[in-house]
């Protein structure tokens, strides 16, 4: 993307709307500030989610259920329209919200109440759950998908809000019609990017001190059968070790942070990248940690595990899922049981902290694989940090078992909300694999791999319908 300026410059509010937990900056979001930013437009980045002291979700809250927001919403009037004083103040030509499950009831109060209180403007929604919004008639455009190409269009382009139905990835309102351009694009040199920019954002208001996120990619070079990456970005992408790397030193010494976390799919997605990263970190010598998700993958070994551990990277959370080798073939996860075994030593031999995420209630998933799994997990006690709260397996929009539920064995009418679906033959219900989440709850309490803490974001599947 070249840096010359457009013609014509704008006021773009970027909003995050509650919802979120609060540890850290939204990366997205500043990712599309840079880019704006970097094409001239004036760009304020109101992170409401942090800047309004709401209750948290560990003290009830729970801003992604529609009836908790309404009823928070009538027992504090003035609040919302505060909120949407704030949002005016600034002034936008465009207000942008960051749109995601979580925050949905919110972010569609918000622009309900700016269009009917503060109009006329333009309001647009993005993010990576932005074709769920497709319903909040106060939207005039959605831009589903890799957000930077789309939103510098829609700068250059308004007002002539015909011509944004032919901009890749915008969704255009226009006199009740729904115009779709077509599938993101999305750019091939991520390095092209301007670094993501977090002026703007409350920096000392986020929970973990001193910590932005970072991408070391784009995409996924995998299809693992539940998982809605896919659809979210096309094209696997990785970013080369310099660009990273200058923005790990810029991140030090602009913004003073010590702690970096990757929000990507997988850091590791590609290890040529990481490793020449690691090489660059270490000669750089400045104590900054980063973690993040990671792949099991067999060049992970003690070698590659050392030198992740001597550049900073101090933990590392595996989408491992299952032990069971049968289960790991269904969900087409590039990896073994054996091969999981080895990764895990590898790293916690290496001082960094491994944290394995499980899933339970795959379709095939009998009580054979749920043992498999025990056993791996204490077979490998002593090696792991922390063991994710137990996800129930949903059928995610855009995952192969979304796309192609009967080669599942999932009855296709079944699937009308995320946790909802049911086996052909019956035997997995919600009931039957919430049974299952339960006593493996108990098992892992038993076992002694941490206290079990009701995590209540993982009921926001039960709370958004698929249609
Ligand atoms: C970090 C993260 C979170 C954090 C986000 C908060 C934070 N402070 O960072 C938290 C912990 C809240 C979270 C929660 C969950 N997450 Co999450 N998360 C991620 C992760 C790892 C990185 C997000 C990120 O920063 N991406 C990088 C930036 C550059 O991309 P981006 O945020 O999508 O932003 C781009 C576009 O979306 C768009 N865009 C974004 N905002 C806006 C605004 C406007 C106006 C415009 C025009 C465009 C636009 O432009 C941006 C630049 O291109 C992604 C995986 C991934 N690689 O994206 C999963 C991911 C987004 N999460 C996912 C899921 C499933 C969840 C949970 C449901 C998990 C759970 N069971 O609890 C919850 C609920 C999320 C929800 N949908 O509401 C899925 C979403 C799948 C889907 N939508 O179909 C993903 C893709 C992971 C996956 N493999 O399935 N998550
Ligand atoms: S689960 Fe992880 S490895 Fe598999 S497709 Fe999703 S992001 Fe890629």
């Amino acid at each position: 993307m070249s840096p010359s300026l457009t013609a014509k410059t704008m006021n773009i509010t970027l909003a995050i709307a509650p919802g979120f937990v609060r540890k850290k900056p939204l990366l997205g979001v500043a990712y599309l500030a840079a880019a704006l930013r970097g094409r001239g437009h004036a760009v304020e980045v109101a992170d409401l989610n942090i800047e309004s002291a709401l209750p948290d979700e560990d003290e009830g809250a729970r801003w992604w259920d529609k009836d908790y927001v309404d009823n928070y919403l009538d027992a504090n009037p003035g609040f919302l329209d505060s909120l949407c004083r704030r949002l005016a103040a600034t002034k936008p030509d465009v207000l942008g919200f960051s749109a995601w499950h979580l925050n949905q009831p919110f972010t569609m109060a918000l622009a309900r109440h700016m269009r009917e209180n503060y109009g006329p403007l333009f309001i647009l929604m993005g993010g990576p759950d932005a074709d769920s919004f497709f319903m909040c008639r106060h939207a005039d455009a959605y831009v589903t998908g890799e957000g930077e190409h789309a939103l510098i269009k829609i700068a250059e382009l308004l007002p002539d809000k015909a011509a944004l139905a032919a901009i890749p990835g915008v969704s255009m309102r226009l006199d009740g019609r729904l115009l779709k351009g077509g599938e993101a694009l999305e750019l091939p040199d991520l390095d092209a990017l301007p670094l993501p920019d977090f002026s703007g954002f409350p920096l000392e208001s986020y929970k973990h001190k001193k910590t932005l996120p970072i991408s070391f990619n784009r995409g996924c070079r995998n299809c693992c059968a539940f998982c809605c990456m896919s659809s979210v970005w096309k094209k696997f992408r990785t970013r080369r070790p310099d660009a990273i790397y200058a923005e790990f030193v810029r991140d030090a010494e602009v913004y003073g942070a010590d702690n970096l976390q990757v929000d990507c799919a997988a850091f590791n997605l590609d290890m040529q990248a990481v490793e020449g990263l690691c090489d660059r970190l270490i000669a750089w010598g400045r104590e900054v940690r980063w973690s993040g998700m990671g792949l099991i993958r067999p060049d992970l070994e003690e070698r590659m595990a050392d030198k992740l551990a001597k550049a900073g990277c101090s933990r590392i959370d595996f989408g491992f899922e299952s032990g069971s080798d049968h289960v790991l073939a269904l969900m087409r996860k590039p990896f073994n049981a054996a091969m999981a075994e080895k990764v895990v030593r590898a790293c916690a031999g290496a001082g960094i902290e491994v944290v394995l995420s499980i899933i339970l209630g795959f379709p095939g998933e009998n009580d054979e694989d749920v043992e498999n799994t025990k056993r791996f997990l204490e077979r490998n006690k002593r090696y792991i940090t922390d063991l994710g709260v137990p996800n129930e397996c949903g059928v995610g929009g855009g995952s192969p078992i979304d796309r192609e539920p009967l080669r599942f064995g999932i009855r296709p009418e079944s699937v009308t909300s995320c946790l909802g679906w049911e086996t052909v033959d019956g035997s997995l219900t919600h009931v039957t694999r919430q049974k299952r989440v339960e006593e493996f709850c108990q098992w892992r309490l038993n076992a002694g791999f941490g206290e079990q803490k009701e995590k209540s974001i993982k009921l926001i599947g039960e709370n958004y319908s698929r249609e």
